[in-house]
């Protein structure tokens, strides 16, 4: 109940900070974009993880202010290590529910492009199932209205719904990002290998993207190397951490 009230200045008060974990393309090894990750340092109780905060933040509403603070925030560290890099560097944010019922997200992400210069297809929206809890057709035209800005859309966490495969049936998408519950367990003799492979067979069939999260060991990502996966994160690659911690990704082998 704290937290939740402690919610409504924090942006103001600049108690949020991004944290980036690198995305890497497995047949090269190079960095080829991050995934944004929020944290919230609480005046009095330190770093509080999304885990606990974005529920909160949903349930009050605040999510709406704090993801348009992210995706300028975002965007604009994109702009900058594309720059520093000379390449394109991509940037996922994730997109709560609530956030993407919203009818001004589609400006509020023309405005994080804008005004951080960012091109829109380097720029990636994650979306998990708990999307399809509000009404289908407005989340599928508001999917439709942020794809012809140009970004791109992944489904996040794939393959730990109730009913996944209908994702793909109704969810514009361009990217599956295979839940990192079955990465754990990859080359360890269960169905788990047999489940990536399909979900990477199935995403080629669809022309969609893929990245394997949650990869921890060389292992998993000889496996992952093996099924031909095109990208992975975890890890073995890089944890979250603060922009000025990273590697810039221009400059040297990652
Ligand atoms: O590292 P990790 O604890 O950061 O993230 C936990 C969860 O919080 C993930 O499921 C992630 O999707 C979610 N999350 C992290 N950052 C954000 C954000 O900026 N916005 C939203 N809506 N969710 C986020
Ligand atoms: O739900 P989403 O995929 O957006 O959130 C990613 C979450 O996974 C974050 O909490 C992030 O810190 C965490 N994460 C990223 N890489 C790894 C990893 O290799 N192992 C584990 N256990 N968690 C990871
Ligand atoms: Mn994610
Ligand atoms: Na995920």
């Amino acid at each position: 109940i704290v937290l939740l009230e402690d919610l409504a200045g924090a942006t103001s008060a600049g108690q949020f900070e991004v944290h980036y974990q690198p995305t890497i393309d497995l047949s090269s090894g190079t960095t080829t974009g991050y995934e944004a990750l929020l944290r919230w340092h609480h005046p009095t109780r330190g770093l509080v993880l999304p885990a606990e905060f974005i529920p909160l933040a949903e349930e009050g509403g605040h999510i709406v202010e704090i993801g348009r603070w992210v995706l300028v925030e975002a965007a604009r560290q994109a702009a900058a290590w594309s720059a520093q890099a000379g390449r394109p560097i991509g940037m996922a944010v994730n997109l709560s529910p609530r956030q993407l019922a919203d009818d001004d997200v589609v400006a509020t992400v023309r405005a994080a492009l804008d005004g951080s210069g960012l091109p829109a297809r380097q720029l990636t929206l994650e979306v998990t199932e708990g999307v399809l809890m509000h009404d289908v057709d407005q989340v599928v035209g508001q999917l439709l209205a942020l794809r012809a800005l140009g970004v791109r859309i992944a489904i996040d966490d794939f393959g730990t719904g109730y009913s996944s495969l209908s994702y793909l049936r109704r969810l514009p998408a361009d990217i599956v990002k295979i839940d990192r519950s079955f990465v754990q367990d990859l080359g360890s003799g269960g169905r788990s290998t047999t489940l990536v492979a399909s979900i990477i067979e199935l995403a080629r069939s669809l022309n969609l993207d893929v990245v394997a999260e949650g990869v921890e060991t060389p292992e998993q990502q000889a496996v992952l190397g093996r099924l031909a996966c095109s990208h992975v994160q975890g890890y073995l690659f890089g944890r979250p951490q603060p922009a000025d911690a990273q590697t810039p990704p221009g400059l040297g082998p990652v």
